[in-house]
């Protein structure tokens, strides 16, 4: 792949900071944008700004087509049966939390939700906010010394197992296809975290399975404040709507109203647009270079940066050093080095890493640490972005032991 050639569609990564030039490891936070999807955008707002679903002059009709043409575009992505199971939200939070409260409605006192310990908050608190309603129970997977996931025990009273496909932090890539026949077998259904791995690998939600899946934008080149629930449709058409208000109805009276037909009945008030729109560029952008000549590529990215991170003094990798079974993120402290400090060293050399818990603090406890840096790759970077991580990470080393007489 030419990741050259692709650095330059992203103005972003095309400018210097410090007199160097930029290189953007946060791609699991927010993905930089390629002007294809700028230009999509800008479209949107120099031709055809408008609402959609409700005008019938020229410029109206021209967005809801393009509104509706990005939900059948996203719908062929992860292969969903009908564009009735895609459902637009804010994000992929926001998605788990529809989920959450209209299928919690359909459960009882008593009914166990199953998550694991390498959830992002956004897929463990919805659920206790849930659990503490409605008095389900909430247990939580272990993960393994290696960050895989440990044993999966269903009991009679899982209704739930909501699980990610891809750790935010580890990188561990689980089996939740395996796990959906696992579930189904027990009655449960599953919900799929693919906030982290839509964007870098091939995923079919009718191959896996999924009953839910929920993704973000602005993880995968589109604009941010734009989410994706897939949900199988009778599981869908038995939901009571999660917001309420214009477009999700169908009749209203005072005393009462129908709701919209699927999708809409999950739309209400007016949608982010523009980014509908972008999320169709950014699609069209990954599928013309290729899910997965993308997967090859970060795999053999990460096997490079595995290997060469592996030799940095006092190191520590928090998880799985096997590049074939994971996706391209890399948690690491350098011990005697705050993470913030590794990552303002490496910013001061033009290099943006994260470095916090990453939303992931029930797992930063089991890790036994507070915080760690991470690493994470897209399409644009480069071999040459790792090297300079790795010299980055040296030089850390270097000021602070030498500072400590290390
Ligand atoms: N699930 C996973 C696995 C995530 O990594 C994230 C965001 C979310 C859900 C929530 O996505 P949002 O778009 O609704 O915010 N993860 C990160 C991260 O790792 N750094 O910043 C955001």
């Amino acid at each position: 792949m030419l990741q050259e050639k692709i650095k330059k569609d992203f103005p972003v990564l095309n400018q210097k900071f410090y007199g160097r030039n930029f290189i953007f490891l946060d791609s699991a936070a927010t993905t930089q944008k390629p002007k294809q999807v700028i230009e999509k955008i800008k479209e949107y707002y120099e031709k055809y700004n408008s609402n959609v679903h409700r005008g019938i002059y020229k410029i109206s009709v021209e967005a809801s087509k393009e509104y509706e043409g990005s939900r059948e575009r996203v719908r062929k992505f992860i292969n969903a049966n009908s564009t009735k199971e895609i459902i637009f939200t804010k994000n992929a939070t926001e998605s788990i939390n529809l989920v959450a409260y209209s299928y919690s409605r359909l459960l009882k006192k008593g009914d166990e939700i199953l998550l694991s310990k390498m959830e992002h908050h956004s897929n463990i608190v919805p659920w206790q906010l849930m659990a503490k309603r409605h008095g389900f129970k909430l247990r939580f997977i272990d993960v393994n010394k290696d960050g895989t996931l440990g044993q999966i025990k269903f009991n009679k009273n899982t209704r739930i197992i909501s699980i990610t496909q891809m750790s935010n932090v580890l990188g561990t890539i689980n089996n939740v296809k395996d796990i959906a026949k696992k579930a189904h077998k027990n009655n449960c259904i599953i919900i799929v975290d693919a906030a982290q791995s839509v964007p870098h690998m091939k995923v079919d939600v009718q191959d896996l399975d999924a009953d839910f899946l929920v993704f973000s934008g602005h993880k995968m080149l589109a604009s941010t404040g734009i989410g994706i629930l897939y949900g199988k449709e009778n599981l869908l058409e038995k939901m009571e709507p999660f917001l309420a208000g214009g477009d999700m109805i169908k009749e209203v009276a005072l005393e009462n109203t129908t709701y919209n037909d699927l999708p809409w009945k999950f739309e209400a008030g007016t949608q982010n647009i523009e980014g509908v729109i972008s999320l169709k560029a950014a699609i069209e952008y990954l599928e013309g270079i290729g899910m997965k000549k993308i997967e090859l590529h970060e795999k053999e990215l990460l096997k490079y940066a595995l290997e060469k991170i592996q030799k940095i003094r006092d190191i520590e990798i928090h998880s799985s050093l096997n590049a074939e079974k994971k996706g391209c993120i890399i948690s690491f402290n350098i011990k005697g080095i705050h993470p913030h400090d590794v990552a303002t060293i490496l910013d001061e050399q033009g290099i943006a890493v994260r470095s916090g818990h990453h939303c992931c603090q029930p797992l930063m406890n089991l890790l036994n640490i507070s915080g760690s840096c991470r690493a994470s790759f897209y399409i644009y970077n480069t071999k040459k972005d790792v090297d300079a991580l790795i010299k980055g990470l040296e030089k850390a080393n270097y000021i602070f032991k030498k500072q400590n007489g290390l």
